[in-house]
């Protein structure tokens, strides 16, 4: 069967199928994922209220994209006190968030309780609201400056209150690309790992996939590969999983890497629509603006996205190496965007359940 067959037969695409994929024109790409994305989640554009924190920025790795983290680049170094943390969510609980969306450098010069505290000082407060929070890569960096396990972590961070995991730290698993952009940091097996025994203990998380710096198109369809394979354990365990997977464009301001040629739009809408055909079995392909903008997120929509992530209200990842998304997008914008798109807006829980259908 040639690649249109198969797509138009359904038929589960392999690695090479993959690689082929890249080669259809965009509108052929698109409307084969417009029909999944579509027969998976109709017409509707999910989006959530919430809140990003990123609590500390001091970090003991070194990762030549990240424009966040304290270095020579960025000498603003901070670390939050659990006092400002929940003055934070006090401040956006009034404002109807849902969810509070953790994500922290790896800081030496703090304890693991200081990490933790975290969501038992929320949660305490707050029962209702939904924590996501800890990257695999801080899992990992916990682990290994504590001497726990992977799973010694995890089950502390659920006895602690974190609900979800988010999906950063992934980047890209191909190791050759992955030891020149982030050395040192969570190995790809070591990410799958964590989130596999994470699921293992019935909890749900995310995945995501940093692209456009110096992997090549097959590099992104191993890393697609390597989640949908994941995927499939947790489906055959029937616990756990992923809900979204997120392909994170690369931002190029205030960091190390020397990339001198960026994606354009069609290239991104195809990985897109790419990831929405190979990841047949994770339900929501997230076009997280902050990475794509607004304008291109909404494109994705046509082109097998589903999602928008959220209002975020204060961003620091992304916006530190250019992306135009530090203070967040407000309710109504999302709202008014999808339904001039011709699609149905639906604000979620951060598990994808249905809150309101606008
Ligand atoms: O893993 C760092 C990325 C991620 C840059 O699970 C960059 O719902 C682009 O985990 N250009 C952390 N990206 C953010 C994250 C996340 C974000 C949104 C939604 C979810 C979710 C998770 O930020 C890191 C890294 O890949 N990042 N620097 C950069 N220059």
């Amino acid at each position: 069967m040639n690649i249109l067959e198969k797509l138009k037969n359904d038929v589960r695409l392999d690695y090479e199928d993959g690689l082929k994929l890249y080669d259809l024109d965009l509108f052929t790409l698109g409307k084969f994922a417009n029909q999944k994305r579509q027969n998976l989640n109709d017409k509707k554009v999910y989006f959530n209220v919430n809140r990003h924190i990123n609590p500390t920025n001091l970090c003991s790795d070194v990762c030549l994209f990240c424009a966040f983290s304290a270095h020579r680049k960025n000498d603003k170094a901070y670390t939050m006190s659990h006092e400002d943390i929940i003055k934070i969510v006090d401040d956006t609980v009034k404002r109807g968030t849902k969810e509070i969306h953790i994500v922290s450098a790896h800081n030496k010069n703090v304890s693991w309780q200081w990490y933790l505290e975290i969501f038992k000082m929320i949660k305490n407060k707050y029962p209702f609201l939904h924590i996501k929070a800890m990257t695999a890569a801080e899992v990992d960096f916990l682990a290994r400056t504590n001497g726990f396990t992977y799973k010694e972590v995890l089950e502390k961070m659920a006895e602690y209150g974190v609900n979800s995991m988010p999906g950063g730290g992934a980047e890209i698993f191909n190791e050759e690309v992955r030891k020149r952009i982030c050395n040192g940091k969570v190995k790809s097996h070591e990410w799958l790992e964590i989130h596999e025994t994470w699921h293992s203990m019935g909890y749900e998380s995310n995945a995501t996939m940093l692209f456009g710096h110096l992997e090549r198109r097959d590099d992104r369809i191993d890393h697609i590969l390597r989640i949908r394979n994941s995927q499939d354990k947790a489906l055959k365990n029937n616990k756990g999983g992923f809900n979204a997977f997120i392909p994170l464009v690369y931002q190029r301001n205030n960091n190390f890497l020397k990339i001198k040629k960026f994606l354009g739009s069609v290239e991104i809408l195809k990985t897109f629509a790419i990831s929405r055909l190979l990841l047949d079995n994770v339900k929501h392909i997230k076009a997280y603006w902050a990475t794509s903008t607004i304008n291109l997120a909404m494109v994705a929509q046509e082109f097998g996205c589903d999602d928008l992530d959220g209002t975020i209200e204060k961003e620091s990842i992304q916006s530190s190496a250019g992306a135009v998304s530090s203070n967040g997008l407000n309710m109504k914008d999302f709202i008014d965007l999808i339904k001039t798109s011709g699609l149905i807006p639906v604000q979620r829980d951060s598990l994808y359940n249905e809150i309101k259908v606008y």
